[in-house]
């Protein structure tokens, strides 16, 4: 098996300046694409455990096993705090699971879709068609551009965005600043709201604290929400949301059954069970004013 990075007798470790000293590892099997595009080194594995996984430049993105957890969460905790979404954007996540799930709302009427590297989205098309499925809908219109540049360009468009975000180093680094923030408030309609990639409270207090005090400091309504992910190093990653006006720790609305009977992860008790944080990851927030 040729591969860039980090496999060492059969087993891919993710191993990241920005967690030192600790990585998650699984048995591969098989690389079955490796290539850098303009913007990143994309690899895709089948592991022995854990299906297909998608790699960006050494950082595991999603594997076909659990990646339902990160996908219905980053998708239904917004939508469903929602009480009528109609327009909706997704920033990154060009593996076209967040857009699977959003897909599931029959309320949803147009989705805008912006990822700026366009090998992701074809690789995933070719490996993983369980995810990328969320691109055969009408709603949805693909623009392959800067995040950044398309939200800086939108004002008072969208219900909802959605920030599926790979970590603040490469490509994505610039949907963790500040001024993205500003962007994303200005890009919402009155009563809208957003949900971005949160990081880790083990692993990255100092980032949950930063994205968090923007967040406080531009949203009059906010809350962070964890999710349990096996495969992310840490198992678990967390969402930052900010709200122009609806309650985000509940759902606004009864989650239709059609919608239930699909998932496996979200439910309404999970809604609320996720802004619940250990006490002290909400001290980190608290002492900081968050
Ligand atoms: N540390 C990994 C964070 C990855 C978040 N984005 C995943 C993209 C899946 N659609």
């Amino acid at each position: 098996m040729t591969n860039s990075g980090n496999i060492h007798k059969g087993w891919f470790s993710e191993i990241c300046p920005m967690w030192e000293g600790i990585a998650v590892s699984l048995k591969v099997e098989k690389l079955l694409y490796s290539k850098k595009s303009r913007f990143q080194q994309i690899d895709l594995y089948q592991t022995r455990s854990h299906g297909r996984m998608l790699v960006l430049d050494g950082i595991i993105q999603l594997t076909e096993q659990d990646e339902f957890s990160y996908h219905e969460m980053m998708a239904h905790l917004p939508l469903l705090s929602h009480p009528n979404p109609e327009n909706v954007l997704v920033v990154g996540g060009g593996d076209g699971g967040v857009l699977r799930e959003i897909n599931r709302h029959d309320d949803v009427r147009f989705i805008d879709f912006c990822e700026i590297d366009e090998e992701v989205i074809n690789v995933s098309k070719q490996f993983l068609p369980s995810i990328a499925c969320g691109f055969n809908d009408s709603r949805v219109t693909v623009h392959i551009r800067d995040g950044a540049t398309f939200v800086r360009e939108c004002s008072g468009c969208y219900d909802v965005i959605i920030v599926d975000s790979s970590d603040p180093v490469g490509p994505g680094e610039i949907l963790f600043k500040s001024q993205f923030y500003r962007d994303l408030k200005h890009a919402l309609k009155p009563g809208g709201l957003i949900a971005t990639q949160g990081e880790n409270f083990f692993l990255h207090p100092d980032w949950v604290e930063k994205l968090m005090g923007v967040t406080r400091s531009l949203f009059p309504i906010y809350a962070y929400a964890n999710i349990i992910v096996p495969t992310y190093t840490g198992g678990h990653i967390g969402i930052c949301m900010g709200s122009l006006g609806p309650k985000l720790t509940a759902p606004a609305r009864p989650v239709p059954q059609m919608l239930q009977s699909q998932l496996k992860y979200y439910s309404p008790e999970v809604h609320r069970a996720a802004f619940v944080l250990p006490y002290f990851a909400e001290k980190i927030l608290k002492d900081k004013g968050v």
